[in-house]
């Protein structure tokens, strides 16, 4: 392209007018377009050449038209073909490729005559010699042809285009002119400014690149976070901002004291089984529970009952207890957090967390047997089902989210307990948020937590809001070995609240 735009700058410097591109490209045998692009890239270099657009009108001929241009029209050159004597039809319409079309035509213009009576079949007779007639419609064609359009009148030039013998084009084209800094050599133009260019001076006769303020910056060549850990420090941000601690959630594995017993969960409990559980197999057991004190009073709660709790009334098993597993949810760790705080004598305390947990449930589209369980906790004198309400409402509109709506429903850790429920505008209907309740005495008083203070926790996936923020419709596409990583890179940052739009709405 760039020899070609010095051919093109040779040609202009050659000529005092503006010079058409149709013109360039006959001259320089190249195709219209090609030159068209090179006169545009050098436009692209101030000042080196003016370039106006223009138009005009051509008709191109069609192989019919260029026959009638060339050899006549059909209906003249069958007359031309009719001796005094007369000619059979189907000679006529035999001898050349537009026999038929020039008879049909010759009738039309009563230049012949067919006597279909004669012996041996219909024949044409002319009805005046072709030299007394003139072939206007071949003169037409051939005006058209050379561009002589303007005295052909709108009808004639309607029955050619309909009878397909030429057709009007609009040419676009630049007449291309010298600029105020016509060069016939392209300098390249410099992207920097050296020392050297100062010292020298040299910059005055060199030539800038202009700067192209709207192009993208290059995308840092570094890493980039994964959806998930943007929704997570979200999600840290909006407990933080409420004064939520986080809690030290760096133990996968726990056992099934901390994971099920503390929270007064039965030892028979469903939800205990291999179909819900990981197991380790090895260390099978802990090594590390907390003190026998605690965990008789956590046995006896569950098989005698105590602070006046009925129990469940069934044999403990010292071996289930030290069970190690992949732990269920976060609500182990709560329950950690609040032996502590009861340990070093209560005071009113926010916790939160946002970590893996693991479930041996049936995989589908949504859920795998891994999610990240956000759970937040409140313990403080007298909370109510009132307190739990109001800090939801809190930390869910910071979601974007302010119509919440509750459904009753059973933890065993928790009593009473709720569904959350939001209604969603992009799916027309009410979606479940999370879960939440009041942890029960059961678990707490055990603990050695005084008698009047109460426990409010929530909780809710980091994948569900991720998935919806970001349109994603099936886990595997944001988690696990099938994920691509241009979503990685190619995702922006996600904000939370309603300031953005959704991005399921983004999809309809
Ligand atoms: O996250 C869930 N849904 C959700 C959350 C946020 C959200 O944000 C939108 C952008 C605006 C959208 C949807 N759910 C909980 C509800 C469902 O997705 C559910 O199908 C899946 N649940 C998980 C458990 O499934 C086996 C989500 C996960 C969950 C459920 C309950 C808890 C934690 C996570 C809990 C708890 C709890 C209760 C009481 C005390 C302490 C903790």
């Amino acid at each position: 392209m760039a020899e070609l735009g010095q051919d093109i700058l040779e040609a202009v410097a050659k000529h005092e007018q503006p010079v058409s591109s149709l013109q360039l490209a006959e001259k320089l045998h190249q195709d219209h377009q090609k030159i068209i692009g090179a006169i545009k890239s050098l436009q692209g270099i101030p000042g080196l050449i003016e370039a106006e657009p223009e138009s005009r009108t051509l008709w191109v001929l069609t192989p019919e038209g260029k026959e009638i241009a060339t050899k006549g029209s059909h209906e003249y050159r069958v007359l031309q073909m009719v001796p005094a004597e007369g000619q059979k039809l189907d000679e006529i319409k035999k001898s050349f490729q537009y026999g038929q079309i020039g008879v049909n035509k010759a009738l039309e213009q009563q230049w012949i005559e067919i006597d279909k009576k004669a012996t041996g079949g219909p024949i044409i007779r002319a009805k005046k010699p072709a030299s007394d007639i003139k072939d206007e419609v071949r003169e037409i064609i051939q005006k058209l042809e050379a561009g002589d359009f303007l005295g052909v009148p709108d009808p004639v030039k309607a029955d050619v285009k309909k009878r397909k013998l030429a057709q009007e084009q609009i040419l676009k084209s630049l007449l291309v002119s010298k600029g105020p800094n016509f060069a016939t050599s392209i300098s390249k133009a410099e992207t920097d400014l050296t020392v050297d260019m100062l010292a020298k001076n040299a910059w005055k006769e060199k030539r800038f690149k202009e700067y192209n303020f709207d192009a993208l910056g290059v995308p840092p060549s570094a890493g980039y976070f994964h959806p998930l850990l943007k929704v997570r420090t979200e999600f840290r941000q909006i407990f933080l901002e409420m004064g939520f601690e986080e809690m030290p959630t760096n133990n996968f594995v726990e056992n099934s004291f901390w994971n099920f017993d503390a929270l007064f969960v039965p030892q028979q409990h469903p939800a205990r089984d291999v179909q819900d559980t990981f197991f380790v197999s090895d260390p099978k057991e802990t090594i590390r529970l907390p003190s026998q004190r605690y965990v008789d009073l956590v046995k006896q709660v569950h098989s005698q009952g105590a602070f006046n709790s009925a129990g469940y009334n069934y044999e403990w098993d010292d071996t289930e207890t030290k069970r190690n597993i992949l732990r269920t949810h976060t609500t182990a760790v709560s329950a950690r957090m609040l032996r502590r705080l009861a340990l070093k004598g209560f005071k009113p305390a926010k916790y939160f967390s946002i970590d893996r947990v693991f479930r041996n449930e049936n995989l589908d589209a949504t859920h795998l047997a891994e999610f990240h369980q956000i759970e937040g906790v409140v313990a403080d004198y007298d909370l109510s089902l009132g307190h739990l309400k109001g800090v939801l409402s809190e930390f869910f509109k910071k979601l974007g989210i302010t119509q919440l709506r509750f459904k009753p429903a059973y933890n065993p850790y928790t009593e009473p307990s709720m569904e959350i429920f939001s209604y969603h505008a992009g799916l027309a209907k009410w979606v479940e948020v999370g879960n939440s309740g009041v942890f029960r005495p059961e678990m707490l008083l055990p603990m050695g937590l005084p008698e009047n203070v109460s426990v409010i926790a929530w909780g809710l996936s980091l994948e569900r809001p991720t998935m919806i923020k970001y349109g994603i419709d099936n886990i595997r596409d944001l988690v696990g070995h099938k994920v691509d990583l241009q979503m990685v890179q190619s995702n922006p940052v996600c904000i939370l609240d309603d300031r953005t739009e959704k991005m399921e709405d983004k999809k309809k």
